[in-house]
């Protein structure tokens, strides 16, 4: 005798999932063990914990929606409830300015796993993986906008310790949690106008990164990658880690390439370019964002382009070579809704995916039946994927939609409005 309350909705999508040739089942169980990295970031819209009050690198929030978390406890707390809310399995994504330095004297060149270790014990308990980020913006070590590829030897030092000792911890993290650790590496040097020699700060890039990717460290269990950029706020004319740089650098050198959704030409999308890349690289990382107009990291939605990322790589069977992790920033809005919409969102899609009756899709393309391909493409938006998702929730002990708000409404009135 089931208490499944949804039993019957799902019963009814299973027939129908079934009439194209979909097991529900089989789709569910899939779509569940597909990581997906929750930034930590959201939640204090990318102070941090080392020093810094607030932002720089091209990158911005906006908003003052009050409750924002100050403390790496309030974070933690604030992380636990949006994983209450989020159903599959989650990993953490941390950049490095979340030490927690404890009154000691020390910077991001010196950073040990020490400095990350509640971290690492918090990640345990729970049984959650953990990614990290080294910080190249928001630090009196910054010059200008450069890091990684400044003219300065002794701030260019200090950044290449940093990454460095980002590869350390990042080891220390897989160890703990026994799950691989990507660490993404994001600089946002370049310039605000157009520039006389492009050629200079890329190189001593390359200088840096090559020096950085000289220490030893487990390449099946950290997992560097390069994430490239269009521009950024105030870095208008010249990315230094531009696309062509940075996949170019990740191929030469067998690191991962990072597709961020918002770092684009606002009329490219970056579910065309995983299976590009994929050609040359063995994995990638994603950062799922949505730009509007302009990088703004906006929470993610469940919109086409999400839908079409998620399809890329449940379609081509990429789970173990593509990456998924989160990256946004809203503080217009509670940042515990923010995390369970966006990874709601991306969970969604994923299991949209494991549903699609893919076979058949591609059976009619194969076959040069694009009308039946467009067909087939269109009926599977309207197949009953809400009963799956709502049954899928429910089984994993997960707030189904229409629910999860009231927990977060009730955590701000009793936890975050008293901040
Ligand atoms: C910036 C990059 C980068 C950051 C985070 C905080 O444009 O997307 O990934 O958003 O590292
Ligand atoms: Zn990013």
């Amino acid at each position: 005798m089931s208490h499944v309350k949804n039993q019957q909705g799902f019963e009814i999508a299973k027939e129908a999932y079934a009439a194209v040739g979909v097991d529900v089942e089989a789709a569910i169980l899939r779509a569940d063990a597909i990581p997906v990295s929750m930034h930590c970031w959201q939640g204090d819209d990318v102070i941090g914990f080392d020093g810094s009050d607030s932002l720089s690198g091209g990158i911005q929030t906006t908003g003052n929606y009050p409750g924002r978390a100050r403390t790496p406890e309030e974070l933690r707390a604030d992380i636990d409830k949006a994983i209450s809310l989020i159903p599959g399995k989650t990993k953490l994504n941390i950049h490095a300015c979340y030490a927690e330095k404890n009154g000691k004297a020390v910077d991001r060149d010196a950073y040990t796993i020490a400095e990350f270790e509640n971290w690492l014990s918090w990640a345990k308990t729970g049984k959650i993986g953990l990614d990290f980020n080294p910080t190249y913006f928001s630090h009196p070590m910054m010059d200008g906008d450069f890091s990684l590829s400044s003219f300065d030897e002794t701030k260019r030092r200090f950044w290449v310790e940093h990454g460095k000792r980002s590869l350390e911890i990042a080891g220390a993290f897989a160890a703990g949690t026994g799950q691989p650790c990507t660490v993404n590496f994001w600089m946002p040097d370049g310039y605000k106008d157009t520039c006389a020699d492009t050629v200079k700060h890329r190189e001593i890039m390359t200088r840096s990164l090559d020096e950085i990717f000289s220490t030893p460290y487990d390449k099946h269990a950290v997992l560097a990658s390069m994430e490239s950029k269009l521009f950024g706020l105030g870095v208008e004319s010249h990315t230094v880690a531009s696309h062509e740089y940075s996949l170019g650098y990740a191929i030469s050198r067998k690191v991962l390439y990072t597709l961020d959704a918002g770092h684009f030409h606002p009329t490219e999308v970056i579910s065309a370019k995983i299976s590009a890349v994929l050609q040359f690289l063995d994995q990638i990382l994603l950062h799922v964002s949505r730009g509007v107009r302009w990088d703004s990291d906006h929470v993610i939605t469940l919109d086409d382009e999400l839908q079409r990322i998620m399809d890329e790589i449940v379609w081509n069977n990429y789970d173990k070579r593509v990456f998924i992790g989160l990256d946004y920033f809203d503080a217009s809005i509670n940042r515990i809704a923010a995390w369970a919409v966006g990874m709601r969102n991306a969970r969604k899609a994923i299991l949209n995916a494991c549903l699609a009756p893919v076979d058949a899709i591609r059976a009619a393309e194969y076959s040069g039946d694009y009308t039946a391909r467009l067909a087939r493409l269109e009926d599977r938006k309207t197949l009953p994927f809400g009963l799956v998702w709502a049954y899928y929730c429910e089984t994993k002990g997960i707030a189904p939609d229409g629910a999860w708000l009231d927990e977060v409404k009730a955590y701000e009135r009793d936890v975050l409005s008293r901040r």
